[in-house]
Protein backbone atom coordinates (compact mmCIF):
# COMPACT_ATOMS: atom_id res chain seq x y z
CA UNK A 1 0.00 0.00 0.00
CA UNK A 2 2.14 3.36 -1.26
CA UNK A 3 1.69 6.68 1.33
CA UNK A 4 -1.45 8.17 1.32
CA UNK A 5 -0.94 11.43 -0.54
CA UNK A 6 0.29 14.49 0.86
CA UNK A 7 -2.68 16.38 2.54
CA UNK A 8 -3.52 19.70 1.37
CA UNK A 9 -0.68 22.56 1.85
CA UNK A 10 -0.71 23.83 5.26
CA UNK A 11 -1.88 27.79 6.15
CA UNK A 12 -1.30 30.29 8.88
CA UNK A 13 1.74 31.22 10.76
CA UNK A 14 3.55 28.04 10.53
CA UNK A 15 3.01 27.62 6.14
CA UNK A 16 6.46 30.19 6.25
CA UNK A 17 7.98 27.70 8.69
CA UNK A 18 7.10 25.05 6.51
CA UNK A 19 9.00 26.07 4.13
CA UNK A 20 12.29 26.73 5.69
CA UNK A 21 13.72 22.80 4.47
CA UNK A 22 14.00 21.25 1.40
CA UNK A 23 10.46 20.42 1.48
CA UNK A 24 7.18 21.67 3.29
CA UNK A 25 6.46 20.09 6.64
CA UNK A 26 3.36 18.79 5.45
CA UNK A 27 4.73 16.89 2.50
CA UNK A 28 7.50 15.23 4.89
CA UNK A 29 7.37 11.45 4.72
CA UNK A 30 9.25 9.05 6.54
CA UNK A 31 11.71 6.35 4.94
CA UNK A 32 10.52 3.08 5.35
CA UNK A 33 13.09 1.01 4.19
CA UNK A 34 15.53 3.03 6.85
CA UNK A 35 13.07 2.26 9.65
CA UNK A 36 12.86 -1.08 8.25
CA UNK A 37 16.48 -1.58 8.36
CA UNK A 38 17.37 -0.20 11.67
CA UNK A 39 14.14 -2.82 13.02
CA UNK A 40 16.21 -5.90 11.40
CA UNK A 41 19.54 -4.47 12.83
CA UNK A 42 18.27 -4.14 16.17
CA UNK A 43 16.86 -6.91 16.30
CA UNK A 44 19.95 -9.09 15.85
CA UNK A 45 20.96 -8.26 19.69
CA UNK A 46 19.51 -10.61 21.57
CA UNK A 47 18.46 -12.95 18.86
CA UNK A 48 16.79 -15.77 19.93
CA UNK A 49 15.19 -18.84 17.56
CA UNK A 50 11.46 -18.08 15.41
CA UNK A 51 13.14 -14.60 14.81
CA UNK A 52 12.52 -13.35 18.60
CA UNK A 53 14.53 -11.44 20.86
CA UNK A 54 15.94 -11.72 24.46
CA UNK A 55 17.12 -8.60 25.95
CA UNK A 56 15.79 -8.32 29.53
CA UNK A 57 16.98 -4.98 31.19
CA UNK A 58 20.34 -4.67 32.20
CA UNK A 59 21.53 -7.83 30.52
CA UNK A 60 24.70 -7.65 28.35
CA UNK A 61 22.24 -7.92 25.49
CA UNK A 62 20.40 -4.63 26.38
CA UNK A 63 23.94 -2.85 27.10
CA UNK A 64 24.90 -3.98 23.31
CA UNK A 65 21.30 -2.48 21.83
CA UNK A 66 21.40 0.66 24.26
CA UNK A 67 25.06 0.99 22.72
CA UNK A 68 23.68 0.22 19.47
CA UNK A 69 20.75 2.60 19.10
CA UNK A 70 23.06 5.62 21.18
CA UNK A 71 25.52 5.34 18.27
CA UNK A 72 22.27 6.00 15.73
CA UNK A 73 21.33 8.99 18.08
CA UNK A 74 24.89 10.62 17.59
CA UNK A 75 25.03 9.98 13.89
CA UNK A 76 22.04 12.08 13.97
CA UNK A 77 24.08 14.77 16.00
CA UNK A 78 21.69 14.27 18.79
CA UNK A 79 22.37 15.54 22.25
CA UNK A 80 22.33 12.19 24.53
CA UNK A 81 21.72 12.31 28.19
CA UNK A 82 21.53 9.27 30.59
CA UNK A 83 19.89 9.82 33.58
CA UNK A 84 20.27 7.84 37.03
CA UNK A 85 18.41 5.35 36.36
CA UNK A 86 19.90 4.53 32.62
CA UNK A 87 17.13 6.47 30.62
CA UNK A 88 18.45 7.79 27.64
CA UNK A 89 17.19 10.70 26.19
CA UNK A 90 18.52 12.30 22.71
CA UNK A 91 17.84 15.38 21.65
CA UNK A 92 17.90 17.35 18.22
CA UNK A 93 17.40 21.35 17.22
CA UNK A 94 14.49 24.12 18.14
CA UNK A 95 14.92 26.91 20.96
CA UNK A 96 17.02 24.72 23.87
CA UNK A 97 15.17 27.50 25.50
CA UNK A 98 11.75 25.29 25.27
CA UNK A 99 10.92 22.18 26.61
CA UNK A 100 11.06 19.47 23.67
CA UNK A 101 8.13 17.72 22.64
CA UNK A 102 9.53 13.93 22.95
CA UNK A 103 8.81 10.38 21.75
CA UNK A 104 10.14 7.31 23.03
CA UNK A 105 9.77 3.45 24.26
CA UNK A 106 11.67 0.81 25.40
CA UNK A 107 14.19 -1.19 23.97
CA UNK A 108 14.23 -4.37 26.56
CA UNK A 109 12.28 -7.42 25.72
CA UNK A 110 11.03 -9.96 27.81
CA UNK A 111 12.23 -13.75 26.77
CA UNK A 112 10.27 -14.27 24.28
CA UNK A 113 10.07 -10.92 23.26
CA UNK A 114 9.30 -9.43 19.41
CA UNK A 115 11.13 -7.35 17.14
CA UNK A 116 8.60 -4.22 17.40
CA UNK A 117 7.31 -4.15 21.05
CA UNK A 118 8.63 -0.92 22.52
CA UNK A 119 11.90 -0.73 19.78
CA UNK A 120 9.61 0.34 16.82
CA UNK A 121 8.72 3.98 19.32
CA UNK A 122 12.06 4.51 19.65
CA UNK A 123 13.40 3.66 16.17
CA UNK A 124 10.36 5.73 14.70
CA UNK A 125 11.89 8.63 16.77
CA UNK A 126 14.93 8.08 15.02
CA UNK A 127 13.17 8.14 11.81
CA UNK A 128 11.40 11.18 12.41
CA UNK A 129 14.62 12.77 13.38
CA UNK A 130 16.62 11.72 10.63
CA UNK A 131 13.67 12.30 7.55
CA UNK A 132 14.09 16.36 9.23
CA UNK A 133 17.39 16.66 9.49
CA UNK A 134 17.87 15.27 5.47
CA UNK A 135 15.15 17.99 4.80
CA UNK A 136 16.47 20.47 6.57
CA UNK A 137 13.33 21.24 8.28
CA UNK A 138 13.98 22.93 11.74
CA UNK A 139 11.29 23.17 15.09
CA UNK A 140 10.44 25.85 17.33
CA UNK A 141 10.58 23.47 20.32
CA UNK A 142 13.72 20.71 20.20
CA UNK A 143 12.46 17.48 19.67
CA UNK A 144 13.67 14.15 22.25
CA UNK A 145 13.95 10.50 21.54
CA UNK A 146 14.06 8.59 24.89
CA UNK A 147 14.05 4.75 25.72
CA UNK A 148 13.33 4.05 29.20
CA UNK A 149 14.83 1.61 31.23
CA UNK A 150 13.11 -1.94 31.99
CA UNK A 151 10.13 -0.88 31.04
CA UNK A 152 8.74 -4.73 30.57
CA UNK A 153 9.85 -5.07 34.44
CA UNK A 154 10.13 -8.94 33.92
CA UNK A 155 13.26 -8.64 35.13
CA UNK A 156 12.70 -5.84 37.64
CA UNK A 157 9.36 -5.37 39.00
CA UNK A 158 7.35 -3.05 38.23
CA UNK A 159 6.80 -2.24 34.65
CA UNK A 160 7.23 0.84 33.16
CA UNK A 161 10.37 1.12 35.89
CA UNK A 162 12.69 3.52 34.00
CA UNK A 163 9.63 6.43 33.07
CA UNK A 164 7.90 5.93 36.64
CA UNK A 165 11.67 6.85 37.98
CA UNK A 166 11.95 9.61 35.27
CA UNK A 167 8.11 11.45 35.99
CA UNK A 168 8.37 11.09 39.83
CA UNK A 169 6.52 8.00 40.95
CA UNK A 170 9.41 6.52 42.25
CA UNK A 171 12.74 7.62 43.75
CA UNK A 172 15.81 6.87 42.33
CA UNK A 173 17.06 5.11 45.67
CA UNK A 174 14.19 2.97 45.69
CA UNK A 175 15.24 1.73 42.05
CA UNK A 176 18.56 1.18 42.64
CA UNK A 177 17.67 -0.83 45.54
CA UNK A 178 15.39 -3.05 43.83
CA UNK A 179 15.93 -7.00 43.76
CA UNK A 180 15.66 -8.81 40.29
CA UNK A 181 13.96 -12.36 40.00
CA UNK A 182 17.68 -13.41 39.53
CA UNK A 183 18.03 -11.70 42.70
CA UNK A 184 20.71 -9.07 41.38
CA UNK A 185 20.77 -5.55 42.67
CA UNK A 186 19.45 -2.81 39.78
CA UNK A 187 21.71 -0.15 40.87
CA UNK A 188 24.83 -3.11 40.48
CA UNK A 189 23.74 -4.24 37.50
CA UNK A 190 23.42 -0.64 35.86
CA UNK A 191 27.28 -0.38 37.13
CA UNK A 192 27.92 -3.56 35.57
CA UNK A 193 26.49 -2.70 32.17
CA UNK A 194 27.94 1.09 31.89
CA UNK A 195 24.82 2.80 32.33
CA UNK A 196 23.97 4.84 35.40
CA UNK A 197 23.94 8.18 34.12
CA UNK A 198 24.79 11.58 35.95
CA UNK A 199 21.65 13.20 35.27
CA UNK A 200 19.12 13.37 38.31
CA UNK A 201 15.36 11.87 38.27
CA UNK A 202 12.74 12.90 37.71
CA UNK A 203 14.04 14.09 33.97
CA UNK A 204 13.19 17.81 32.75
CA UNK A 205 9.28 17.86 31.97
CA UNK A 206 8.77 17.95 28.03
CA UNK A 207 6.02 20.31 26.31
CA UNK A 208 4.52 16.78 25.53
CA UNK A 209 4.97 12.68 24.98
CA UNK A 210 4.08 11.11 22.37
CA UNK A 211 4.84 7.24 21.79
CA UNK A 212 3.88 5.04 19.09
CA UNK A 213 3.85 1.06 19.35
CA UNK A 214 2.45 -2.05 17.71
CA UNK A 215 -1.24 -2.70 19.92
CA UNK A 216 0.03 -6.17 20.63
CA UNK A 217 -3.57 -7.55 20.64
CA UNK A 218 -5.94 -8.28 17.82
CA UNK A 219 -8.52 -5.18 17.95
CA UNK A 220 -7.52 -3.50 14.97
CA UNK A 221 -6.46 -6.26 12.50
CA UNK A 222 -10.01 -7.53 12.87
CA UNK A 223 -11.30 -3.93 12.58
CA UNK A 224 -9.15 -3.77 9.64
CA UNK A 225 -8.21 -0.42 10.86
CA UNK A 226 -4.66 1.04 10.54
CA UNK A 227 -4.27 3.89 13.53
CA UNK A 228 -5.21 3.48 17.29
CA UNK A 229 -5.62 6.65 18.59
CA UNK A 230 -5.26 5.68 22.15
CA UNK A 231 -7.38 7.11 24.98
CA UNK A 232 -5.66 5.32 27.74
CA UNK A 233 -3.92 2.69 29.50
CA UNK A 234 -5.92 0.06 32.01
CA UNK A 235 -5.05 -0.78 35.44
CA UNK A 236 -1.79 -3.19 36.17
CA UNK A 237 -1.80 -4.82 39.83
CA UNK A 238 0.99 -7.31 40.21
CA UNK A 239 2.01 -9.57 43.05
CA UNK A 240 4.31 -12.18 43.93
CA UNK A 241 2.77 -14.90 45.83
CA UNK A 242 4.84 -17.32 48.21
CA UNK A 243 3.30 -20.36 49.53
CA UNK A 244 4.99 -22.16 52.19
CA UNK A 245 4.05 -25.93 52.51
CA UNK A 246 6.23 -28.99 53.93
CA UNK A 247 8.77 -30.97 51.93
CA UNK A 248 7.86 -34.85 52.59
CA UNK A 249 8.47 -37.82 51.04
CA UNK A 250 6.08 -38.09 47.58
CA UNK A 251 5.66 -42.24 48.68
CA UNK A 252 5.53 -42.80 52.43
CA UNK A 253 3.75 -39.49 53.12
CA UNK A 254 -0.15 -40.06 53.77
CA UNK A 255 -2.23 -37.36 51.84
CA UNK A 256 -3.75 -35.93 55.25
CA UNK A 257 -0.19 -35.07 56.10
CA UNK A 258 0.33 -32.80 52.94
CA UNK A 259 1.36 -29.68 53.32
CA UNK A 260 2.03 -29.53 49.56
CA UNK A 261 2.51 -25.89 48.26
CA UNK A 262 2.52 -26.98 44.82
CA UNK A 263 -1.35 -28.38 45.68
CA UNK A 264 -2.33 -24.99 47.15
CA UNK A 265 -0.42 -22.85 44.32
CA UNK A 266 -2.14 -24.28 42.08
CA UNK A 267 -5.36 -24.44 43.40
CA UNK A 268 -4.44 -20.23 43.66
CA UNK A 269 -3.76 -20.67 40.07
CA UNK A 270 -7.79 -21.30 39.35
CA UNK A 271 -9.00 -19.20 41.48
CA UNK A 272 -7.52 -16.18 39.48
CA UNK A 273 -9.03 -17.43 36.59
CA UNK A 274 -12.48 -17.81 38.40
CA UNK A 275 -11.79 -14.17 39.60
CA UNK A 276 -11.57 -13.11 36.09
CA UNK A 277 -14.85 -14.60 35.08
CA UNK A 278 -16.51 -13.14 37.89
CA UNK A 279 -15.31 -9.66 37.40
CA UNK A 280 -15.91 -9.88 34.14
CA UNK A 281 -16.30 -7.30 32.14
CA UNK A 282 -12.33 -5.89 30.78
CA UNK A 283 -10.65 -8.41 33.81
CA UNK A 284 -8.21 -10.04 33.03
CA UNK A 285 -5.77 -11.59 34.88
CA UNK A 286 -2.30 -14.33 34.47
CA UNK A 287 -0.14 -16.02 36.43
CA UNK A 288 2.67 -16.18 34.56
CA UNK A 289 5.22 -17.66 36.64
CA UNK A 290 5.60 -20.57 38.83
CA UNK A 291 8.91 -21.98 40.62
CA UNK A 292 8.94 -24.65 42.82
CA UNK A 293 11.39 -25.96 45.52
CA UNK A 294 13.09 -27.94 45.66
CA UNK A 295 10.99 -29.25 41.71
CA UNK A 296 12.16 -33.13 42.20
CA UNK A 297 9.84 -35.83 41.28
CA UNK A 298 9.79 -37.69 44.34
CA UNK A 299 9.30 -34.37 47.40
CA UNK A 300 6.43 -33.17 48.05
CA UNK A 301 6.90 -29.29 47.19
CA UNK A 302 8.25 -27.10 50.50
CA UNK A 303 7.79 -23.84 48.27
CA UNK A 304 5.78 -22.67 45.30
CA UNK A 305 6.17 -18.88 44.37
CA UNK A 306 3.78 -18.08 41.72
CA UNK A 307 3.28 -14.05 40.23
CA UNK A 308 -0.48 -12.91 39.93
CA UNK A 309 -0.75 -9.91 37.07
CA UNK A 310 -4.26 -8.56 36.93
CA UNK A 311 -5.98 -5.48 34.60
CA UNK A 312 -8.80 -3.62 34.63
CA UNK A 313 -9.46 -0.62 32.80
CA UNK A 314 -12.13 0.02 35.37
CA UNK A 315 -10.37 0.91 38.75
CA UNK A 316 -13.15 -0.27 41.08
CA UNK A 317 -13.60 -3.33 39.30
CA UNK A 318 -9.96 -3.91 39.44
CA UNK A 319 -9.99 -3.25 43.69
CA UNK A 320 -13.04 -6.11 43.46
CA UNK A 321 -10.46 -8.55 41.73
CA UNK A 322 -7.44 -7.58 44.42
CA UNK A 323 -10.04 -7.99 47.38
CA UNK A 324 -11.16 -11.58 45.54
CA UNK A 325 -7.34 -12.62 45.45
CA UNK A 326 -7.75 -12.26 49.08
CA UNK A 327 -9.68 -14.08 49.87
CA UNK A 328 -8.54 -17.13 47.50
CA UNK A 329 -5.58 -17.13 49.32
CA UNK A 330 -7.16 -16.84 52.73
CA UNK A 331 -9.52 -20.20 51.56
CA UNK A 332 -6.50 -22.09 50.53
CA UNK A 333 -4.74 -21.24 53.65
CA UNK A 334 -7.08 -22.82 55.39
CA UNK A 335 -8.23 -25.33 53.07
CA UNK A 336 -3.96 -26.62 52.62
CA UNK A 337 -2.83 -25.58 55.68
CA UNK A 338 0.05 -23.44 54.21
CA UNK A 339 1.20 -19.93 54.72
CA UNK A 340 0.85 -17.38 52.16
CA UNK A 341 2.65 -14.46 51.61
CA UNK A 342 1.71 -11.31 49.64
CA UNK A 343 4.04 -9.27 47.83
CA UNK A 344 2.68 -6.08 45.41
CA UNK A 345 5.11 -5.57 43.03
CA UNK A 346 3.05 -3.14 40.70
CA UNK A 347 0.10 -1.35 40.88
CA UNK A 348 -0.86 1.34 38.95
CA UNK A 349 -4.06 2.91 37.96
CA UNK A 350 -5.76 3.26 34.76
CA UNK A 351 -4.51 6.05 32.90
CA UNK A 352 -7.06 8.61 30.60
CA UNK A 353 -4.47 10.53 28.04
CA UNK A 354 -5.26 14.48 27.52
CA UNK A 355 -8.50 14.15 25.43
CA UNK A 356 -6.89 17.14 23.33
CA UNK A 357 -3.62 15.20 22.31
CA UNK A 358 -6.04 12.07 21.23
CA UNK A 359 -7.63 14.45 19.26
CA UNK A 360 -4.45 15.33 17.36
CA UNK A 361 -3.48 11.55 16.79
CA UNK A 362 -6.82 11.14 15.12
CA UNK A 363 -6.52 14.32 13.19
CA UNK A 364 -3.24 13.61 12.22
CA UNK A 365 -4.39 9.96 11.28
CA UNK A 366 -7.55 11.09 9.72
CA UNK A 367 -5.45 14.18 7.27
CA UNK A 368 -3.10 11.60 6.17
CA UNK A 369 -5.88 9.31 4.79
CA UNK A 370 -5.42 6.76 7.29
CA UNK A 371 -8.29 4.94 9.04
CA UNK A 372 -8.41 5.32 12.73
CA UNK A 373 -10.25 4.57 15.66
CA UNK A 374 -10.16 4.96 19.18
CA UNK A 375 -9.00 2.63 21.77
CA UNK A 376 -7.71 1.72 25.14
CA UNK A 377 -4.51 0.25 25.79
CA UNK A 378 -4.64 -3.40 27.20
CA UNK A 379 -0.52 -3.31 27.75
CA UNK A 380 1.16 -0.84 30.11
CA UNK A 381 3.73 1.77 28.37
CA UNK A 382 5.93 4.36 28.83
CA UNK A 383 3.38 6.73 27.82
CA UNK A 384 0.90 6.21 31.13
CA UNK A 385 3.96 7.26 33.40
CA UNK A 386 4.69 10.45 31.37
CA UNK A 387 1.10 11.22 31.30
CA UNK A 388 1.63 12.45 35.02
CA UNK A 389 3.84 15.36 34.45
CA UNK A 390 3.06 16.34 30.92
CA UNK A 391 0.00 15.85 28.03
CA UNK A 392 0.82 12.33 26.38
CA UNK A 393 -0.48 10.26 23.34
CA UNK A 394 -0.10 6.91 21.99
CA UNK A 395 -0.38 5.87 18.69
CA UNK A 396 -1.28 1.81 17.65
CA UNK A 397 -0.62 -0.16 14.65
CA UNK A 398 -1.71 -3.54 13.75
CA UNK A 399 -0.15 -6.58 15.45
CA UNK A 400 -0.82 -10.06 13.02
CA UNK A 401 -3.15 -12.22 14.86
CA UNK A 402 -2.64 -9.71 18.07
CA UNK A 403 0.02 -11.56 18.89
CA UNK A 404 3.12 -10.09 21.30
CA UNK A 405 5.41 -11.29 23.86
CA UNK A 406 5.69 -13.75 21.25
CA UNK A 407 8.90 -14.61 18.80
CA UNK A 408 6.54 -14.19 16.20
CA UNK A 409 5.62 -10.79 17.22
CA UNK A 410 4.54 -9.11 13.47
CA UNK A 411 3.46 -6.23 12.31
CA UNK A 412 3.20 -5.32 8.05
CA UNK A 413 6.03 -2.30 6.76
CA UNK A 414 3.09 -0.28 5.51
CA UNK A 415 1.38 -0.18 8.95
CA UNK A 416 4.74 0.80 10.53
CA UNK A 417 5.01 3.54 8.07
CA UNK A 418 1.95 4.85 8.85
CA UNK A 419 2.63 4.48 12.77
CA UNK A 420 5.80 6.33 11.94
CA UNK A 421 4.47 9.07 9.62
CA UNK A 422 1.52 9.86 12.37
CA UNK A 423 3.81 10.06 14.83
CA UNK A 424 5.73 12.73 12.24
CA UNK A 425 3.21 14.86 11.77
CA UNK A 426 1.76 15.25 15.36
CA UNK A 427 5.18 15.90 16.72
CA UNK A 428 5.85 18.34 14.03
CA UNK A 429 2.11 19.72 14.92
CA UNK A 430 2.94 20.31 18.82
CA UNK A 431 7.12 21.06 18.06
CA UNK A 432 6.16 24.16 15.80
CA UNK A 433 2.87 25.33 18.09
CA UNK A 434 3.65 29.32 19.14
CA UNK A 435 5.15 29.66 22.29
O1 LIG B 1 3.39 -5.26 31.26
C1 LIG B 1 3.14 -4.68 30.22
O2 LIG B 1 1.99 -4.49 29.87
C2 LIG B 1 4.24 -4.15 29.33
O3 LIG B 1 4.56 -5.13 28.38
N1 LIG B 1 5.37 -3.77 30.09
MN1 LIG C 1 6.08 -2.27 25.01
MN1 LIG D 1 6.02 -5.61 26.32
Amino acid sequence: MSPPPAPAPESGPDSARATSGAVATHALRIDAARLAERLRELALVGAIDGGGVCRLALTDADRDARDLVIGWMRDLDMEVRIDAVGNVVATRGGDPALAPVMCGSHIDTVRTGGKYDGNFGVLAGLEVVETLAATRTDTVRPLAVAFFTDEEGARFHPDMLGSLVYAGGMSTETALELRGIDGTRLGDELDRIGYAGSHPCPGPVPYAFVEVHIEQGPVLEAAGITIGAVTGVQGIHWEEITVEGRSAHAGTTPMSMRLDAVHAAAALTMRVREIVETVGGSQVGTVGSFDVHPNLVNVVAARAVITVDLRNTDANELERAIAELGRACTDIERSDSVVITRRVTADFDPVDFDPAMVDRVEGVATTLGLSVQRMPSGAGHDAQMLARVCPAAMIFVPSVAGLSHNVAEHTELDDLEAGANVLLHTMLDLANEAP
